[in-house]
Order: structure tokens, then sequence, then C-alpha cells
């Protein structure tokens, strides 16, 4: 039996764009209507209605903590004007979750922004920290009672979106591809700029984390981190040096600005090697991901101690672990290894808090909505949920606090 500490958390996330609908004052909305090659949200899982059930059914599961996050561009649809009524719908969300014994870890900024402040220029205008801060202090009054809170989600991918996002206006007929998805030809070209991350963008984000870390730290008794997407990335025979260059830019500057932080949140989900070219593409190879890349549980372990590591012993909340599948076999098999392989780490002494499942829904997934990631699947007629094995194996291994059966291949 592979055991975890006490009080060690189990649970799952999500994001508001990808499961609410209708988020429709946000960037994102903007663009799923322009860019080509994106499908929409829309109604997306109608979870802004559903959250109760979603919430009811994780916790029924075993699963004692949900991740979610806060829609900027619901709370603020214009600037300065913060709408009482949907702060008030998430003080409900946390509600649901502190009836029911579930721990929120609650997300203040995932990926979408308000579009006003995309128009203005987005986390790189002068003025992008004032007003992430103010929305911010407006977050902090419904935050009693909750013990973790992450400023923003994966500020290193969205410094890469953003360098996209750029580089395909310039490129006139780009077509967009999630972050996550590989692709080949022209498609392969956008993923690989996806992957240069300029540091000075990181050091910005830096500094805007830090600010409403000091207003949280202030108005609020919660942990205060940040979420970071961990490459597991691996040097090839002579690519040690670009391995340096390129996990620098896309990570480490971001690590590096967690310390001093309460936890940072690693999420991982595969490995990749970088040769003295760059990234090597994901082989193909029966047991790759829904979104191309390769199956690798043990990305889970390499990231952790490799943001231990760097961050100088930050505590961490594996804020995000899964894959992208059809098979709910894989997912478990995929789960239980990545569980054995964070379990040895932490025998090593890294200090982990806890691990939070991507995701509880087959949700949207940033322009696609083949990649299923969930323990739940959604009817996108009917929103009916549809909780999947790997639901109740989850729970399961919650309520025993450890992973005990060999699950078959
Ligand atoms: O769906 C995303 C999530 O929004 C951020 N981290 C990676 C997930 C899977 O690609």
């Amino acid at each position: 039996m592979t055991t975890f500490p006490d009080g060690f958390l189990w649970g799952a996330a999500t994001a508001g764009h990808q499961i609410e609908g209708n988020n429709v004052n946000s960037d994102w909305w903007a663009r799923e209507l322009t860019m080509p090659g994106m499908e929409p949200s829309g109604d997306a899982c109608d979870s802004y209605h559903r959250y109760d059930e979603d919430i009811a059914l994780l916790a029924e599961a075993g699963l004692a903590s949900y991740r979610f996050s806060l829609e900027w561009s619901r709370i603020e649809p214009v600037p300065g004007r913060f709408s009482r009524a949907e702060l008030a719908h998430y003080r409900r969300v946390i509600d649901a979750c502190l009836t029911r014994g579930v721990t929120p870890v609650v997300t203040l900024q995932h990926f979408t922004t308000p579009q006003w402040f995309a128009e203005r220029g987005g986390w790189l205008a002068p003025d992008a920290s004032e007003l992430f801060s103010r929305y911010v202090t407006e977050t902090t009054t419904i935050l009693d009672g909750v013990e973790w809170v992450v400023t923003m989600n994966e500020p290193n991918m969205q410094a890469a979106i953003m360098t996209a996002m750029r580089r395909m206006q310039q490129a006139a007929g780009g077509q967009w591809q999630s972050p996550t998805v590989e692709g080949d030809g022209e498609q392969q070209s956008h993923s690989e700029f996806l992957t240069y991350a300029d540091p000075e963008i990181g050091r910005t984000f830096t500094a805007i984390h830090r600010a409403a870390r000091d207003i949280l730290r202030a108005r609020t008794s919660a942990k205060v981190g940040w979420t970071i997407a961990a490459g597991a990335l691996t040097a090839a025979p002579g690519g040690e040096e670009k391995l340096r260059e390129i996990r620098y830019g896309k990570e480490d500057v971001y690590w590096e600005g967690s310390r001093g932080d309460d936890f940072v949140g690693v999420q991982a989900y595969s490995s990749q090697e970088v040769d003295a070219k760059g990234l090597v593409p994901h082989a193909p190879h029966p047991d790759n991901t829904l979104v191309g890349t390769a199956f690798r549980p043990d990305a889970l372990a390499m990231a952790v101690s490799h943001a231990w590591e760097t961050t100088l012993g930050v505590p961490v909340l594996v804020t995000e672990n899964g894959i992208a599948t059809a098979d709910d076999t894989q997912r478990i098999r995929y789960t239980d290894e990545a569980l054995r392989g964070l379990q040895a780490v932490m025998a090593e002494g890294i200090d982990v808090r806890g691990y939070l499942h991507w995701s509880l829904l087959d949700n949207f997934e940033w322009g696609h909505w083949e990649p299923t990631f969930g323990l739940i699947a959604v009817d996108r007629e009917t929103f009916a949920r549809t909780p999947k094995p790997s639901l109740a194996w989850l729970g399961e291994v919650a309520r025993r606090n450890g992973v005990v059966e060999e699950v078959d291949a």
C-alpha cells in the first residue's frame, strides 16, 4: 500500500471558462468567435448553474477538495464596475464546497481576462498590475474560510499564448491551435513558438503575482501561491544547453517567482526531450494522448522534483495532473502510475500537500472539445453528468489515503 501523509488533500480541478458557459465578456469568448480553427465554448458544461451537482458528485465519490476559478470578466464586466451579484454567485460556490466538507482551492484568474483588459494591452499594459490588484482586492470580500488561493493559473502558458497570438496576428490566416494540442506542418510551427517564452514576460508576471499575493495576505488568512505548467523536460544527447535556455524562459523564471509563496501549484501531464535544435516533437505511439503528447505518468514526479529544487523548497500542491483520453482504463493506469511516482519523491523528503486531478469534468479544452480529461462525462446537449469508473477509483484512493491496487494494463 502506497500511503500519503495525514491531511493530504485529494480532489479534482476545473476552470470557469472551461465549464461555466456563456462567458461573454471574456477575451476568450471574443477569440473563439473570430479565430479560424477554434470551436466555441458556448454553454460549456453549464456549470455556472450546475456547480452544486458537480461538487456533490465529487464529494459523494470520496474526494475532499475542489479547485475552481472565479471569472474576472463576470465580476468586473466594465472597468471599475464590480458585480455584487457575481461575487455572491462565487460565494455560493465556496459555500457549496464548505457545507459538504470539501476544501475549496480558489483560482482568481485562469487564462481568461475581461475583453476590455485585453484590449488595453493585457498583462503587458503599464497599469496591468494595478487593474489586477483592484480586482483581487474585490475578491477578498468573498474569501472568508478559504484556505488555498491561486492568484493566477499557468502564467507561463499565458505568456506563451500571448506570444502565439502576436505571431498569428502577424501571419495572416494562421490557424489557432490549443496550447496543448500537438500538430504538424503549419500547426507544428505554431506549437513551436508556443514553447519560446521571453523571460522578461515572466518577470512582469512575477511582479503582478506578488502584488496580488500581498493583498491576499493582508486581507485574508489564505495560503497564497500560483500554478505553473511543468514540462518535465529532459535533455537528449547534446541538448543540455538548449534545455537550460528553453526551460528558463518557459518555466524556471516562474518557479523562481514562487519563492516566498505559501505553496506552488505544479501542473504536469507529459514529458518531452530537448535536443540541440529545440523541443523534440512527441513520436507517434498508440498510447499517445488525445492532445498528441506521450503517455508519461512519470512526468508528475519529475515536475515536482524540479519545482522543489528551483523554488528552493516551497511546499507543493499538485493543482493539475491528468490525461486526455477516451479510454478511462488508460486514465486510471496513468493516474495510478503518477501517484506511485509522486509518493516516491515525497518519501525522499519533498513536501507535497495534495493532489488535484485535472479534470472533474470533460470540458472545453481551449478551442477544442475532443480532448476529454474528465472523471465525469458531460452530455453537451442535456448537460447530464455521467461519472466514469476513474471517479470512483480516485475517490477510493482518497478514502484510503493511498494507492492499493495494481491496475490492469
Ligand atoms: O485544460 C488545461 C487547463 O486549463 C490548464 N492546464 C492544462 C489543462 C489541460 O490542457
